[in-house]
């Protein structure tokens, strides 16, 4: 009997559609060599091999961090370029003022000259990769075609990438075609282009993230968020994590936050000890694709396989399982090395460093040791707490959605929203500080709907209406809910702990969700009252939980006055729903 190596076809040969595009970009970009990715395990060894004998990879202590790696990013390409990163659709209108716009021809003209030639010398490989379980029918393929076997080995672990996938492209008959080339690494010649209408995406001159990772940001949300619409769902900047409670009933919450706002963490909450019989369990940390079901309810699936986390700040205290699930199978990208090759980050707690994340010996006087945007890439199946319901093809069912900022103040603890289009206009107004994640100046406030500011590939204003509509369908509507982790006091201390206590403010979502827990009506919404939240055990300042859950009605009317003043930029194709939203709760603030 043949073993199934010789009976299987290659993989050119399954699906035309994706051949005939590798020819044209092949033509284009003159590589010296095509491979195309199986998705094997043997395989993922060679181009990991492959990249250690460049020295494009750094081996890091076998007996502590078996099996993982260090890679160095280009000092001037460390993060994501949302200036350079543009939404190409045939009426500007549909880009919408929340994203940068080029037209299509103008914009496939710039790319093709980027592109012509750009991988001489260089080996073409093609990704074809499956966004979602493979056999879940909520999961849409793509295919990426890049230059840069580093970004090959992240796309192996955060996507399905491979055989299987291809074969699921044959069978679909639709595939979203990314094109990726690291080009020079020149900041003058980068750019990052989507096609919604065309199912395209074009990126040029960048290795990073998710700038070069096309399934991710690119693909998951931006081009997803477009066929969302089309199809009747949601593709959100969300993480999805399953509470068990002590009475032993499972709960899921999808929470949206910005990049670096602790949504792998909150995704992989640990439940502190004074909360006992609670369990949690991961099935996202940064992306969910939310469908409503059969059932009136919402169902999410995690598009991705793997967890492109933030690295500075994780230690046993802040994270176990993400500290333990790091020790061995993990890529490393941008952190310091201990004397004895260990990696090393702020916050970490233990060890010193020597080298800094640009291979230099450390020089405090030059910074953190860490780039504060450095990465972990790891299999989401390393997670010690990995739901048994991640790849379920259904999904899981969500019971309350979350929207959340880092803002030192004005926005309270918790609060819920009076019902889903009240949820909308919460979503809508989330405002949060920039972070590392992006290029650019942190800690600057700026309003970031949704958590997707950078990351919705059309107009939000249509997007809000959308998301109007996809609630209209559901009639058991998850309840919608905004926290704030980060609020301060006078001398700029956090006045919350966070990390696993950030449990106490979801448990009490739930006795919500459930009709069990008390709230107090406020002009924003509910909030709960002192004594909703279980605090036993916590070492709270005198002071601080009423801090945390106060509502300055001057700091509000300032705060509804920013949200008209930004929804307004959004003119007559803004949602009078979410008007009337806000003028309830300005007529209620007085
Ligand atoms: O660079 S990524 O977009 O992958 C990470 C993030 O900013 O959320
Ligand atoms: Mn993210």
């Amino acid at each position: 009997m043949a073993t199934a190596a010789h009976t299987m076809t290659p993989l050119p040969e399954l699906c035309g559609a994706v051949t005939a595009w590798v020819s044209s970009v092949r033509e284009l970009t003159q590589p010296a060599a095509v491979h195309w990715c199986e998705g094997t395990e043997a395989e993922a060894r060679e181009l990991t091999a492959g990249l250690l004998r460049a020295g494009e990879l750094l081996p890091l202590n076998a007996a502590k961090f078996p099996g993982c790696h260090l890679y160095r990013s280009k000092p001037s390409d460390v993060a994501r370029v949302e200036h350079l990163t543009y939404i190409c659709t045939r009426s500007q209108e549909d880009a919408g003022p929340n994203n940068h716009w080029m037209d299509p021809q103008a914009a496939r003209a710039k790319m093709r000259e980027l592109f012509r030639g750009c991988m001489r010398g260089r080996t073409l490989y093609v990704i074809p990769y499956c966004m979602g379980p493979l056999g879940s029918p909520l999961a849409r393929c793509g295919v990426e075609i890049t230059d840069s076997p580093y970004v090959v080995i992240n796309m192996l672990v955060m996507t399905r990438a491979g055989r299987a996938a291809l074969e699921r492209i044959a069978r679909d008959g639709s595939f979203v075609r990314g094109l990726h080339s690291i080009g020079e690494l020149d900041p003058e010649r980068r750019f990052i282009m989507h096609f919604p209408e065309e199912l395209a995406i074009e990126s040029y001159g960048s290795g990073y993230g998710g700038n070069a990772l096309l399934g991710k940001k690119c693909h998951a949300l931006r081009i997803a968020s477009w066929q969302a619409r089309e199809e009747g769902w949601l593709a959100e900047h969300m993480l999805i994590v399953g509470l068990e409670s002590p009475r032993g009933e499972t709960h899921y919450l999808a929470c949206a936050f910005p990049s670096a706002c602790g949504k792998t963490n909150l995704a992989m909450l640990i439940p502190p000890a004074s909360l006992p019989g609670w369990r949690v369990f991961t099935v996202g940390d940064d992306i969910a694709w939310l469908h409503p079901g059969a059932d009136g309810r919402l169902w999410a699936i995690n598009p991705e396989a793997g967890l492109f986390g933030v690295v500075p700040g994780t230690n046993p205290e802040t994270n176990r399982n993400a500290y333990d699930m790091i020790r061995r199978d993990t890529l490393f990208t941008n952190v310091a090395l201990t004397a004895d090759s260990q990696p090393w980050w702020e916050g970490l707690k233990s060890g010193k460093p020597v080298t800094d994340w640009q291979g230099r010996p450390y020089d405090p006087a030059r910074g953190p040791a860490a780039h504060p945007n450095a990465r972990f890439t790891v299999s989401a199946k390393r997670n010690p707490g990995y739901s048994p319901h991640a790849e379920d093809a259904r999904g899981v069912p969500i019971t309350a959605l979350v929207f959340g900022g880092r803002r030192r103040e004005v926005a309270p603890l918790v609060y819920e929203a009076r019902d889903w289009a009240h949820g909308v206009l919460v979503g809508a107004s989330v405002a949060s500080e920039t972070t590392a994640a992006m290029v650019g100046q942190p800690g600057v406030l700026r309003r970031d709907p949704m958590a997707m500011q950078p990351f919705c590939g059309y107009n939000f204003a249509d997007y809000w209406q959308h998301w109007l509509n996809v609630g209209a369908t559901l009639t058991r509507a998850p309840r919608i809910y905004h926290v704030n982790w980060f609020r301060r006091d006078a001398e700029g201390r956090f006045l919350w702990p966070g990390y696993g206590e950030n449990l106490r403010v979801l448990a009490w979502m739930l006795e919500r969700c459930a009709g069990r827990a008390g709230a107090s009506e406020s002009a924003i919404g509910q909030l709960p009252r002192v004594e909703d939240l279980n605090v036993a055990g916590l070492d709270l300042k005198p002071g601080a939980l009423a801090a945390l859950l106060a509502v300055d009605p001057a700091l509000w009317r300032q705060e509804l006055a920013d949200i008209r003043e930004y929804l307004g930029r959004y003119g007559s194709r803004l949602p009078a729903a979410l008007l009337k939203e806000l003028e309830t709760s300005a007529r209620r603030l007085g």
